[in-house]
C-alpha cells in the first residue's frame, strides 16, 4: 500500500497499525441527527464508483454498524478547536468525531483521500461502478484549521460564469476546507448581479464582458449559489467594488458619473480607469440601496466593498467616500471587507476587515494601510499577490494569466510563505486567514480557471489550514519544518484525485 498522503497536512496522523478498514456492500452510515446532512454528503460521494448501497442510518448507533463509518458531533470533542475533528479508522470500522457539522465535513474531506484516489466519481459527470478494494488505512487524526477565514476569490465581473460553472467551482475548492467563496461581482467590464431597485445595472451594465457577451446572477440564481455554498459549508462572500472599478455602474447611470455623462461599456483589461462621482447624492442613494439588496440576499456575515485601485481620486475623497461606504456596510448588519487601500482611512467603520493584496515584501504603504485595520478593531486576510493570485503565469506557460505581480508563480512559491510573516507588526491573532483569488480577464470558462488554480491552490489550502510551520512567528515549540520536498509528492498523489474527479490542472507543474 502506498504511504498516507492528505493535503492540506492534518495536525497529526499516526498509523495504528493493524488490518484497513474496508468498505463492502455490506457497509452502512451511521450519522444521527445534526450528523444526517454530511452522512448523506458522504454516500453521494462513496456510491457511484462503489456501486454500494451504503444506507445512512440516523438513528441511535448500535451493533449492525459496528464495521461501518459513523459521524458522532460531540459538542464537547474539540471545543477548542472550532471546525476540528478527530478520525479513527480501522477493520472494526470508521468514527468521524466533530464538535460541529462544519468539522465533520472537514472530517469526510480527509476521510475520502484515505481511500484509493479511484473511489472519485467525475464531478457533475455520470459514472457508473468501478471495481476496486475500497481500502483505508488504520490511522488515528486529529485536525483543526490554523485560520477561521479560508477563502477563494473567482472573478465573475471580468467575464461571465454560469451558476453551474460557480458550484462546480465550491466543490472543488470544498476539497481543500477552504470555507469562503469571495465573489467579485462588479468592476469596469460587468455588473453580474441582479439589484432591484438600480434595473439598468443588468439592463446595461451586465452587457458586456472581456469576451464579449454578457450576463448575470438573477436573485434566483445567486440564492442558489449560497445554498450550495452552504451545503459544502462555503460561506459566500460578495463584493460590490468601490468606488473605483465601477465602469458598468457608470454605462449604466449617468448620474453617477463626474460630470454626469454616462461612459460607454468596457471590455478592455485596464485597471484604475474609472470613479463614481463621489460627492453626488446619486452615488449614496446607489451605494446605500446596493449595499441593502446585497446584504439581504446574503446569510453570511461578511460584505466585501472593494476598495483597490482607486487611480483617478484624491487621496482625501478616496478616504472619505471608503469611511462613509463603511459605514453604510456596517449599517446593514455585515461585517465590511475591503482591499487594504481602504487603510488609508482611519475613520472605517469599527471592525472593518481589510484583505491585503500586496507582495512578500509590502511595497510603499501597504502595510501601514494594512495595520490600519487592526488599529480600527478589525483584522485582515493575506493575499499576497506574488504567491496567492492564481492568475500569474505558472513558469513554464503565458497561455493564461498575467504576470504583473513578479510573476511567473511556481507552486513550490506559492507554497513557501507565512501569513503570519509579511506585515511587521501584524499578529497571528490580527491574520483573519488567507484567500487564493483568480482574476479572470484571460479566462475563457471554468476549465481555464481550474487549470490556473491547481495545482497552486492546493499550497495556499495548506498554508491557511495546516499549522504555523517551525522558523515562523506563531509557530508552536514542537512545530515541525515546512517543506516543499514534504509537500511535493502529498501534491502528486492528490493529482490522481483531481484526474478521478475530471478537475482540470497545470500538469506540467507538478514535479
Ligand atoms: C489587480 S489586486 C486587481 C484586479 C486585476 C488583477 C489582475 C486587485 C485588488 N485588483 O483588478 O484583475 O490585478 O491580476
Amino acid at each position: 500500500m502506498s504511504s498516507i498522503t492528505v493535503v492540506p497536512a492534518p495536525v497529526s496522523l499516526t498509523s495504528r497499525g493493524g488490518d484497513p478498514f474496508r468498505l463492502d456492500a455490506a457497509s452502512r452510515i451511521n450519522a444521527a441527527g445534526g450528523a444526517a446532512a454530511v452522512g448523506e454528503y458522504l454516500a453521494g460521494l462513496l456510491r457511484p464508483r462503489t456501486g454500494f448501497a451504503l444506507p445512512v442510518d440516523a438513528g441511535a448507533d448500535d451493533a449492525a454498524d459496528a464495521a461501518g463509518i459513523r459521524l458522532t458531533l460531540d459538542p464537547a470533542a474539540s471545543a477548542a478547536a472550532p471546525d476540528g475533528y478527530t478520525l479513527r479508522s480501522g477493520a472494526d470500522g470508521i468514527t468521524i468525531t466533530a464538535a460541529s457539522a462544519a468539522g465533520l465535513f472537514h472530517g469526510v474531506q480527509t476521510l475520502r483521500q484515505l481511500f484509493p484516489a479511484a473511489i472519485e466519481a467525475p464531478l457533475g459527470g455520470d459514472t457508473g461502478a468501478a471495481g476496486g478494494d475500497w481500502v483505508a488505512p488504520a490511522v488515528l487524526i486529529t485536525d483543526a484549521p490554523r485560520f477561521a477565514y479560508r477563502g477563494a476569490m473567482l472573478d465573475v465581473a471580468r467575464n461571465v460564469f454560469s451558476v453551474a460553472e460557480v458550484t462546480r467551482y465550491i466543490d472543488t475548492i470544498a476539497l481543500l476546507k477552504l470555507n469562503h467563496l469571495h465573489l467579485h461581482l462588479s468592476d469596469d467590464q460587468g455588473w453580474r448581479l441582479q439589484i432591484d431597485s438600480w434595473p439598468r445595472l443588468t439592463e446595461i451594465g451586465s452587457s458586456t464582458s472581456v469576451l464579449g457577451g454578457g450576463g448575470f446572477f438573477t436573485k434566483a440564481d445567486y440564492a442558489e449559489i449560497v445554498a450550495h455554498a452552504a451545503s459544502r459549508f462555503v460561506t459566500i462572500v460578495p463584493e460590490i467594488d468601490l468606488p473605483g472599478h465601477t465602469n458598468a455602474a457608470l454605462a449604466s447611470y449617468a448620474e453617477l458619473n463626474i460630470g454626469g455623462v454616462a461612459t460607454s461599456t468596457y471590455r478592455g483589461t485596464e485597471v484604475g480607469i474609472s470613479t463614481v462621482d463621489t460627492t453626488a447624492e446619486a452615488t449614496w442613494r446607489f451605494v446605500e440601496d446596493v449595499v441593502r439588496e446585497v446584504a439581504e440576499m446574503t446569510p453570511g456575515p461578511y460584505l466585501h466593498l472593494g476598495g483597490d485601485e482607486s487611480l483617478t481620486l484624491s487621496a482625501e475623497d478616496f478616504a472619505r467616500f471608503v469611511a462613509r461606504a463603511s459605514r453604510v456596510g456596517a449599517a446593514s448588519g455585515k461585517t465590511v471587507i475591503g482591499w487594504h487601500e481602504m487603510g488609508q482611512s482611519g475613520d472605517l467603520a469599527p471592525g472593518t476587515v481589510g484583505q491585503y493584496w500586496d507582495y512578500l515584501v509590502p511595497r510603499a504603504d501597504a502595510a501601514a494601510h494594512t495595520l490600519s485595520f487592526v488599529e480600527q478593531g478589525g483584522s485582515v486576510i493575506l493575499s499576497p499577490a506574488d504567491v496567492s493570485y492564481l492568475d500569474i503565469h505558472y513558469p513554464d506557460s503565458d497561455r493564461l494569466g498575467q504576470d504583473w505581480a513578479d510573476g511567473p508563480t511556481s507552486v513550490e512559491q506559492a507554497y513557501s510563505w507565512d501569513p503570519a510573516a509579511i506585515v511587521p507588526g501584524l499578529p497571528e491573532e490580527s491574520v483573519l486567514g488567507v484567500e487564493a483569488a483568480i482574476w479572470t480577464e484571460t479566462m475563457l470558462g471554468i476549465e481555464d480557471v481550474e487549470v490556473m488554480a491547481f495545482p497552486r491552490i492546493v499550497a495556499v489550502a495548506e498554508i491557511a489550514w495546516s499549522p504555523a510551520p517551525a522558523g515562523t512567528p506563531s509557530a508552536a515549540p514542537d512545530a515541525a519544518e515546512r517543506s516543499f520536498a514534504e509537500f511535493s509528492p502529498r501534491l502528486t498523489a492528490f493529482a490522481e484525485r483531481l484526474d478521478a474527479l475530471g478537475i482540470r490542472y497545470h500538469r506540467t507543474a507538478l514535479a
